[in-house]
């Protein structure tokens, strides 16, 4: 991720008419069909990252939301279902009596589950506030609603792990020009950590990953006006490197036929391998090194060689 402003389909382009690592943009992975295969993973036996967030939100929910000024409000990027928000945002209800909330996602579905899942919680209704949009645009419109107060942006789930270093860190940024100073950033992100654990975790026995990767490529190919076959699907082979150099799993599909799209000018021979999607892994300096250069520091840290969460607050 971490390609600016360019369309979906410009983006598809450029990436397949490298002559050198071929890539697809991996936003694409979750329209209907890969968001059903997303939740599938979640529950998959290896994927340890969902279960352990969950666990580490509940044993520091009390901490975390020590950290986050009174009478902040709380924003969440992606929200979904609120499912695993809800944890730190009923800690925050009992803790201080009131907890402010702002969920921010694309999907209005989502958004009405989220805000009924949090109603059950014992959050106010009156203190929910839901933007269906764009993270950037979304943040912007909860700085109008909000001018003068401290908003603490939750960003959980690890989805940082799917930029770049580079794209990460013009994310903070954008953050930081979105809503200003008066902001903090909770995020969560996964550890680096043992080779065949992370290998395990992105290429599962039942194969869900995999298919999940090979929805996001027929997407591609699909704003290419391509209709993907089964059988071309077929001689895709899913590979997956554990990268200890860059730190991340890298997940690809090594074409075992060549594919050649005349009108757009790609050419993907037999045996090239396409990325379609990195997830990175982090260290606790590779965490500081990315706020500091985005103008964060962090302010408290939650971590543990499986899970990482922090607080960041800008410099200035
Ligand atoms: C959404 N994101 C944090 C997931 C991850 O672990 O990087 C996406 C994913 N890709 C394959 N499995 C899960």
């Amino acid at each position: 991720m971490g390609h600016g402003s360019k369309s979906p389909q410009v983006q598809v382009m450029e990436g397949l008419q490298r002559g050198l690592q071929k890539e697809i943009p991996c936003s694409l992975l979750y329209d209907d069909r890969g968001s059903e295969l997303y939740e599938k993973i979640t529950e998959l036996e290896e994927y340890y990252p969902f279960r352990v967030e969950e666990y580490r939100l509940k044993e520091h929910a009390r901490e975390i939301c020590e950290a986050i000024p009174e009478d902040s409000v709380i924003v969440e990027l992606g929200c979904g279902t609120a499912r695993k928000s809800r944890i730190v945002l009923s800690a925050v209800q009992s803790l201080r009596g009131r907890c402010r909330y702002v969920g921010i996602d694309v999907s209005s579905s989502f958004l009405q589950e989220a805000r009924s899942n949090l109603v059950e919680e014992g959050i106010d209704p009156e203190c929910i506030e839901m933007v269906e949009g764009e993270y950037m645009q979304g943040l912007k419109e909860v700085r109008a609603m909000h001018p003068d107060e401290n908003l603490c942006i939750m960003w959980l789930g690890s989805s940082v792990g799917n930029f770049t270093d580079e794209g990460a860190i013009q994310f903070f940024r954008d953050i930081h020009s979105a809503v200003g100073t008066r902001c903090q950033i909770f995020l969560c992100a996964d550890m680096w950590k043992d080779n065949a654990k992370l290998y395990a975790a992105y290429h599962d026995k039942k194969g869900v990953t995999e298919l999940f990767i090979k929805n996001g490529m027929r997407v591609a190919l699909s704003l290419l006006g391509h209709t993907t076959t089964a059988a071309e699907e077929e001689k895709w082979i899913y590979e997956v490197v554990v990268n200890d150099v860059l730190r991340r799993v890298e997940m690809y599909l090594k074409f075992t036929e060549e594919m050649v799209l005349p009108d757009h000018n790609i050419h993907i021979m037999r045996g090239e391998r396409v990325l379609v999607e990195v997830s990175r892994k982090f260290t606790c300096d590779d965490f500081n090194r990315l706020a500091n250069e985005a103008g964060f520091h962090i302010d408290v840290a939650w971590r543990d060689s499986m899970w990482g969460m922090q607080m960041l607050i800008p410099f200035r």
